[in-house]
């Protein structure tokens, strides 16, 4: 920190590669609020809400930090900040109110106006397409589990590109669709609720074929293989985001090791190797004959392998696993005996290098990476008078996990950027509002936002007047 001594191992962002993208993330149901304005259909995490018992205090989106009206506000204390990226996303139920079929202006003007206002104020706009809210009519209609929500998620994402494609400099086409497909279909933790494990798998199959249509058809549009083949002429990169495990084996002992490469079949490779031409995981199918395996088509492996510009990872953790045989899949997690998060997660910022490092030996150095989301949550509390938050734990989790990614760099992974979750604190599905992960505290009550520390010290991260 400022005034005292540098230790010789401190090190700035200076070190980080030239035009490295620094940035803060947030979703569209995480912020937005105003659900029922300019003509927005209902999403699954609409009616999720709005179920008894499905979120903590029955807390919904319906208003949250209102970044819907309040965005120029937003945009101001991003810029304030020094970041050069804002990642959102589109709430497909604001452009495409039923899923399919007629299109909302008001809804595609919003996203104008908020990029317009990002690019007023220095900041790249950084779309991502799904997060999540998918379109009540088609829930109703099946859902993801369903072969048709594939192409009706590329129908839409081809209406973005062609409405937004002047305003977006980056696309992302799914944020991390394990969460849709496991913790939404399987676990019925998130919106739809579902518990069936087909369900799930056939789910994740149809997200990573929905976003392999998608990318011919923004491929299509823009003419070219992949951005880095336009040349000169500019065109927005697309890639995905993905929340990818490389669980880390508790001892040597071969089977905690066994376990450990185990855990990261359906995780990792399952969502990570059809988009490089290798097949799903089989050894998991072949254990579990009781699930079923993705509904595979014709085609649909080529499809998905269809070539992207970047890689998008969101870490927050590392796992640790043991073998446990009596476990129905052979492993358990175990606690890693790190200080934890509110969210009881492990601080664990050496594991952000290994897991860097292991993405970028498995694609074959094939994709440029970016850390799309890193952050935490905290129990924070703003000082008597309501002017400061101080979260010593959130500088502190940053610090490390910036220094652990440029390790990564330095040992040749090639990293391009690094978004931090959160910009402000927001909804966080189903804990509703008691988790924050700002690093601007969201007063609730009066919408009033409070820079924490942590905003801050990542102010002068970027600036290079701090250490890493
Ligand atoms: O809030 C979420 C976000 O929507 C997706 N990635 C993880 C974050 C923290 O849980």
């Amino acid at each position: 920190m400022k005034g005292q001594q540098r230790s010789p191992q401190r090190r700035s962002s200076a070190e980080f590669p030239t035009g490295f993208l620094w940035g803060v993330a947030a979703a569209s149901y995480q912020v937005e609020g105003a659900v029922n304005e300019d003509g927005r259909g209902q999403s699954i995490w609409d009616t999720f809400a709005r179920t008894p018992g499905k979120v903590r205090h029955g807390h919904t989106g319906d208003t949250s930090v209102d970044q819907y009206h309040r965005y120029p506000e937003d945009v101001t204390l991003m810029r304030e900040l020094g970041v050069s990226a804002y990642r959102y996303s589109i709430a497909w139920p604001r452009v495409q109110p039923d899923g399919s079929g007629i299109f909302n202006p008001k809804g595609f003007d919003y996203y104008k106006r908020l990029s317009d206002e990002l690019h007023r104020q220095n900041i790249k706009s950084v779309a991502t397409l799904y997060h999540w809210d998918l379109p009540q009519a088609l829930e109703d209609a099946g859902g993801w589990p369903q072969r048709d929500t594939a192409y009706r998620f590329a129908e839409y994402a081809a209406g973005c590109f062609a409405e937004l494609g002047d305003h977006v400099d980056m696309w992302t086409t799914l944020n991390e669709p394990w969460c849709s497909a496991v913790l939404g279909y399987d676990l019925g933790e998130h919106a739809p609720g579902h518990t069936s494990k087909s369900k799930g798998w056939a789910a994740g199959h149809h997200l990573m074929l929905g976003r392999g249509v998608a990318v011919q058809a923004y491929r299509a549009l823009t003419g070219t293989a992949t951005a880095e083949q336009a040349g000169a002429r500019v065109v927005a990169p697309i890639g995905i985001t993905h929340n990818l495990e490389t669980p880390r084996p508790a001892t040597r002992h071969p089977e905690d090791i066994a376990a450990a490469d185990r855990a990261a079949d359906m995780r990792t490779r399952f969502f990570l190797d059809p988009m490089l031409g290798r097949p799903y995981p089989q050894r998991h199918f072949a254990a579990y004959p009781e699930e079923m395996p993705p509904p595979v088509l014709d085609g649909d492996m080529e499809t998905i392998a269809t070539p992207i510009d970047f890689l998008g990872l969101n870490y927050y953790f590392e796992p640790v696993v043991v073998t446990a045989p009596e476990y129905p899949e052979g492993f358990r997690a175990v606690n890693s005996y790190h200080e934890t998060t509110d969210m009881g997660w492990p601080v664990t910022p050496l594991g952000l290098s290994r897991h860097l490092r292991w993405v970028w030996n498995h694609i074959d150095g094939r994709y440029p990476l970016y850390i799309t989301e890193n952050g935490c949550a905290m129990p924070d509390e703003l000082t008597p008078d309501g002017l400061r938050c101080h979260d010593p734990g959130r500088v502190r989790y940053l610090r490390d996990h910036f220094s652990a990614a440029l390790d990564a760099v330095e040992e040749g992974v090639d990293l391009r950027g690094y978004f931090v979750w959160s910009l402000i604190d927001n909804f966080e599905w189903s804990l509703g509002y008691t988790k924050r992960f700002g690093i601007v505290y969201a007063d609730y009550v009066n919408q009033r936002r409070v820079p924490k520390d942590s905003y801050y010290y990542l102010r002068e991260v970027i600036s290079g007047t701090e250490d890493l």
